[in-house]
């Protein structure tokens, strides 16, 4: 936890983050007059200097339901145990492609809306996941029965034109995360994850090098075609890359992505850290030679048996390399034991509370005392 800020640091960090919104620092993402909002660039700087202060906490899902709850005002299972919601928040928009109401997880996307702005507007950040469906098939993410569905939705595919309409329902809805205000929320968008393995239709054995940085750069460019201004952009492998070259073999280019990091979850102990480490080694290298924001995009332990998973294992894996933020998986109230952050009573509560008063985690209120939007303040 943050508890004040180094005026020192706070004097560094203002200098970079003025650096990074000079002419040059933009740039890279101008397309023919097109620029991201300030807030956006100045988050980007947060997260590439954000190891200086120490490691966002974030949790998929947070506010949205629980162990034994579901759309409680104001609560989340991670500030029923410790008093303060989660730095960053993830959500994902599985469905909304198909102009739906309701996510893969049955959340509205009207009440996603309103918890990202929510976020914003207590200084925390939002990141955000796409479990589309399967344009061919009309199954989900999880359908691998068919390895020309990457083709079919690129230019001259079949389901070429489709394919834009689902980019558009994501382009309406990053347009209306805006505050009372008018300010556009800065979001962390993280399409087309875990694609070094082969369990989504857009996984390493579905398509091509090719095929999937072509995916990447139609996505980047629709979005950007549709002045959505509003977007970092997450790069997230599984923990498979063992080296830079491997890393980086479906990169879709530095133009595209501000931030990489990686999933991974613990099974077996053992493993678990040699790939955390042999990860967080990788994405250090290459976000320090690329000029990149770092972290780790998913983690966890299904159901956390472990008493003292979050002091003695992650932590320590953590505070090793610069990461801007961690995020753990969702407390599904639907899946008994699908949770990856505790509630009250829970095994490893104790310890949470023990990782959130360590100095070097950083919750929502820490994030607004750092002020992550606002180049004036930091
Ligand atoms: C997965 C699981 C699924 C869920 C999906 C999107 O890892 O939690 O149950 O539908 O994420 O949130």
């Amino acid at each position: 936890m943050l508890r004040r800020i180094n005026p020192y640091l706070a004097g560094a960090l203002l200098i970079a983050s003025l650096a990074s919104c000079n002419p040059a620092g933009k740039k890279e993402k101008q397309t023919e007059g097109f620029a991201r909002t300030a807030e956006t660039e100045t988050l980007l700087t947060s997260l590439k200097t954000m190891h200086q202060h120490g490691i966002l906490f974030g949790h998929h899902d947070a506010p949205l339901y629980g162990i034994g709850w579901e759309g409680d005002e104001g609560r989340s299972d991670v500030k029923s145990v410790c008093g303060d919601y989660p730095a960053v928040m993830s959500f994902d928009l599985g469905r909304i492609e198909l102009g739906r109401d309701q996510s893969l997880d049955k959340i509205s996307f009207e009440k996603i809306r309103e918890e990202i702005i929510a976020q914003y507007n207590r200084g925390g950040m939002s990141t955000i996941s796409w479990h589309l469906d399967n344009p061919v098939t009309g199954g989900d993410s999880w359908d691998v029965s068919d390895t020309t569905i990457v083709a079919s939705v690129l230019p001259g595919g079949a389901n070429h034109e489709t394919f834009l309409t689902w980019l558009d329902h994501v382009a309406n809805f990053m347009h209306s995360l805006t505050t009372e205000n008018g300010v556009k929320i800065p979001i962390l968008f993280r399409p087309w994850h875990e694609h070094t393995g082969s369990w989504f239709w857009w996984g390493q054995n579905l398509c091509t090098a090719e095929q999937y940085k072509a995916l990447w750069r139609l996505t980047y460019d629709r979005l950007c075609e549709k002045k959505v201004n509003n977007l970092l952009y997450a790069y997230s492998p599984g923990s498979e890359p063992n080296t830079p070259e491997e890393y980086l073999e479906r990169y879709p280019g530095d133009d595209i992505i501000d931030l990489i990091g990686f999933d991974c979850y613990q099974f077996d102990e053992a493993v678990y850290e040699a790939d955390m480490h042999k990860s967080l080694r990788l994405i250090t290298e290459i976000a320090k030679s690329h000029n990149k924001a770092l972290a780790v995009t998913e983690t966890g332990y299904e159901a956390i048996p472990d008493p003292v998973w979050w002091t003695e294992t992650l932590l320590p894996i953590l505070a090793e390399y610069p990461v801007s933020y961690v995020v753990v998986w969702r407390n599904a109230r639907e899946r008994e034991t699908h949770y990856y952050a505790p509630y009250p009573g829970q095994t490893s509560a104790a310890d949470f509370v023990k990782f959130y008063n360590d100095p070097k985690t950083l919750f929502a209120n820490d994030a607004r005392e750092l002020n992550i939007y606002s180049e004036t303040v930091r």
